[in-house]
């Protein structure tokens, strides 16, 4: 704690999600605990996954704790890579990890070019932070991750989220939500902006209990696109991609 204060750049915070506004006060939310950083990330990251535990893998089953990753770096992913059609469902039925995803775009995107077969402008923007593939979706910059229980179609909980971003040139643009099972937000997450050369922004969040069923991920304020450039580079909108995915087991809902 006091050797990420020092960097500066890295911090955690202990935060209580707050109601939306002009809605009637509801019982108290749970304390959540935050851990941002930008710059030299890899420290917070391996304070974020050691809190969380070892990791499983892609061990089919609700395993009794430890975490799960997602790097998008495996040879299973591969046949994929650099389309447009990254099944959504990829990481619970080919690797058992508890992971599903929407979008309102057209398909996900696992690449290993830095994105510049979609323009190739994007490769000075953007970097891996675990080599060589990094993900995004289509057509949009927005994702939703649900959790089920490891290989199974059970829903699942987590009680802890991270993820790791590349490239957030805007403060409070790109960021994670979190949602109980209910619908109900557990607070809106933002990552901070980049503050080097490797561009990497990190936020994680963590509650006591397994009370996350969903989370939002909002990528920058636009979506890539062949004719689109970055806001560092004389585009109007911030594009953000995303790298590791960091996530408490998935438990299934009692
Ligand atoms: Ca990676
Ligand atoms: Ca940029
Ligand atoms: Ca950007």
């Amino acid at each position: 704690m006091r050797a990420l204060i020092w960097m500066g750049l890295a911090g955690v915070a202990v935060m209580t999600a707050c109601s939306e506004p002009g809605t009637a006060p509801g019982p108290v939310p749970p304390e959540a605990t935050v851990y941002s950083a930008t710059g030299p990330i890899g420290a917070t990251v391996n304070q974020f996954r050691a809190i969380l535990g070892p990791v499983n893998g892609g061990i089919a089953g609700e395993q009794p704790a430890g975490r799960r990753e997602i790097n998008w770096d495996g040879a299973a992913a591969i046949p994929f890579n650099n389309r447009n059609d990254f099944p959504a469902d990829f990481f619970n039925t080919t690797v058992k990890a508890g992971a599903v995803f929407t979008t309102p775009g057209t398909g996900f995107r696992n690449d290993s070019t830095l994105f510049s077969e979609i323009n190739p402008d994007y490769a000075a923007q953007f970097l891996f932070f675990t080599a060589l593939e990094m993900f995004a979706p289509v057509g949009s910059n927005q994702l939703d991750q649900s959790f089920r229980v490891a290989g199974q179609p059970t829903p699942a909980l987590v009680r802890g989220f991270g993820i790791v971003f590349s490239d957030v040139d805007l403060a409070d643009k790109t960021t994670i939500q979190l949602f109980r099972e209910d619908g109900s937000s557990l607070g809106t997450y933002s990552a901070p902006v980049r503050s080097d050369e490797g561009g990497f922004s990190f936020v994680g969040v963590t509650f006591t209990d397994a009370i996350i069923a969903r989370v939002r991920i909002t990528l920058g304020t636009g979506a890539l696109g062949a004719n689109v450039a970055d806001i560092s580079a004389g585009g109007a909108v911030d594009l953000v991609v995303l790298d590791n995915l960091i996530y408490s087991e998935p438990r299934k809902i009692l």
